[in-house]
């Protein structure tokens, strides 16, 4: 489980608070330290760790806990409430048009899993009976349409593409017509990654923003780079109005901690999963 060590740690930190019939502030702060010190090796964003550690003080130290029978119960409790307020609802769903096609745009830097994800996306709309359609918008390797089209193939879903000869935008526009003349519900946008973040990535992620007016913009990240995850996801939210984040590669070695930062650091959902 991504969170197993993390909850691991965690439950150690609390363990010495449990059976203790009175609390000082002193326990609180002691226990508090190692809670910190957890999370940070989890690799939760500093920033997200201290606001964290202040909302379980805040409340931990107010006398209700303090004079309660079962304070270090209250503390644990109290920590595992303001856990589950930084992870939040744990499984954000797809918004769904009120008219279809809902428009699914992915976005992200190269390799962070875009192309993989939509298939994932795409098998997982179409268990629950929904009529997806993926779209070839990365234009500049015909690799990358090739790729898209065996993902689609494998979970036999059919693929849109004008090859590369065409801009993203229009090529996207003219898959939103194909899916509302074939009665597509879904239409899954598949983008090119870049190294960086650039002018360039961001003018066409807008440019196609522009023509199709998507209902989700999600964004791909690769939970592996950790702390960077956190950055690009900030930077890509101030930039694009992303309506939820898709981590993936979580099945490797990631220590979920960047899952917990994107979440608190740009306030948008965690959509979807990716592992392996
Ligand atoms: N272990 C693991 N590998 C993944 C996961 N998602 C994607 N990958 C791998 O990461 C690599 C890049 O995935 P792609 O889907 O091609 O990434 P992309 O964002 O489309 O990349 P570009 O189109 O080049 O920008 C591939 O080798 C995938 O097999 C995952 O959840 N777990
Ligand atoms: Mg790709």
């Amino acid at each position: 489980m991504v969170f197993g060590n993390l909850s691991e740690k965690l439950q150690n930190a609390l363990a010495k608070l449990k059976g203790k019939g009175r609390l000082s502030e002193k326990d609180v702060n002691m226990a508090m330290r190692e809670v910190r010190l957890a999370l940070l090796e989890a690799d939760v964003n500093f920033k997200v760790v201290k606001d964290f550690i202040k909302a379980v003080k805040d409340r931990a130290i107010g006398s209700e806990v303090m004079e309660s029978l079962t304070p270090g119960q209250q503390v644990i409790k109290i920590v595992n409430e303001e856990l589950t307020l930084l992870m939040g609802e744990r499984e954000a769903k797809i918004d769904f048009a009120p008219q279809p096609p809902t428009i699914i745009l992915m976005c992200g830097l190269q390799g962070a899993g875009k192309t993989t994800t939509s298939g994932k996306l795409a098998y997982n709309l179409k268990k629950q009976n929904k009529r997806p359609l993926l779209v070839a918008c990365d234009i500049y390797r015909l690799a990358a349409i090739k790729q898209l089209e065996v993902v689609g193939n494998k979970v036999d879903v059919p693929v849109f593409t004008m090859g590369n000869q065409n801009k993203p935008n229009h090529i996207a526009k003219a898959a939103i017509e194909h899916a509302k003349r074939n009665s597509y519900d879904c239409v899954i946008i598949d983008t090119a990654g870049r190294l960086h973040i650039d002018e360039e990535l961001m003018g066409e992620l807008e440019e196609i923003e522009e023509s199709v007016d998507p209902d989700e913009i999600l964004l791909v990240v690769d939970a592996m780079t950790g702390q960077d995850a956190v950055n690009v996801a900030e930077t890509f939210n101030e930039k694009l109005e992303i309506t939820g984040i898709i981590l993936t590669k979580l099945d490797g070695d990631a220590r979920g901690g960047a899952a917990l930062s994107i979440r608190a650091v740009t306030e948008k959902p965690i959509k979807f999963v990716g592992m392996g």
